[in-house]
């Protein structure tokens, strides 16, 4: 068998899991966000900022994904909120066999969110369906504001993407407004929200709100 040929068959059985965890999500009226994004574009700190938020509403749940460390998992916990560690000894991105492993360890039918934190990279997590209801891209302007156009895949498939660390924007060479038209250009469906969780909160609110009515629309289906 050809490489080729192998990557056609893990795809295919990635594609068959990631259908069955929709299922279980669906038939326990949950929603999934999928979050992706570079090593410290600031996915973990969003989440610390907004679940107190989302946790007036909903009962939330999140998986983190990380080579290595239980960090971010602490981290999360230390919210309130019931946080899973994997951990993948080199793998670049989650897949769906990994989430199906932990869902067992969560009652689904007692919660209305879960989040998934995937492994920081841009690349990878791009084109691995877990089961989600959205793709989160995290973009962070000390990216630079060419990514959205170099790294294409995580935008084109994303639903939403949040543009965060606008605090560093006086001391960064981006033009945020050019970062945001680059990710149009990709993808003119994705919802991009601004944030600057050290300094002032900008669009978190309004994300907040965004994934809220998201949930709710779901669970009235
Ligand atoms: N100034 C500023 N710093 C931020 C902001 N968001 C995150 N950071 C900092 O960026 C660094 C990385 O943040 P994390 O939240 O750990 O990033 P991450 O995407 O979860 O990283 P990985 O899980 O390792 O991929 C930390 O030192 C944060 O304090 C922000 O809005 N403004
Ligand atoms: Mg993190």
């Amino acid at each position: 068998m050809t490489r080729l040929e192998i990557n056609q068959d893990l795809n295919a059985l990635n594609k068959q899991i990631a259908a069955e965890n929709r299922n279980k999500f669906k038939s326990s009226g949950l929603y999934v966000i999928n979050m992706m994004g570079s090593p410290g574009s600031g996915k973990t700190t969003l989440l610390e900022n907004i679940l107190p938020r989302l946790g007036a509403h909903l009962r939330t749940a999140v998986i983190e994904g990380d080579l290595a460390t239980q960090n971010d998992a602490l981290r999360i916990e230390k919210t309130g909120v019931t946080a899973l560690q994997i951990n993948t000894n080199g793998g670049c991105h989650l897949d769906a066999k990994m989430i199906e492993n932990q869902l067992q360890k969560l009652e689904l039918d007692s919660l209305d969110l879960l989040i998934i934190e995937n492994v920081g990279n841009l690349i990878c997590p791009a084109t691995y369906d877990l089961g989600e209801d959205m793709r989160m891209v995290i973009l962070s302007v000390t990216e630079g504001e060419d990514k959205p156009v170099k790294y294409p895949t995580a935008f084109l498939n994303a639903h939403t993407a949040v543009i965060t660390k606008a605090d560093l924007l006086p001391y960064v060479d981006v033009d945020v407004n050019v970062m945001k038209r680059y990710i149009a250009e990709i993808n003119p469906k994705v919802v991009v929200f601004e944030t600057a969780l050290k300094n002032g909160l900008y669009e978190a609110e309004q994300l907040v709100e965004y994934i809220l009515e998201q949930v709710r629309e779901k669970q009235r289906k």
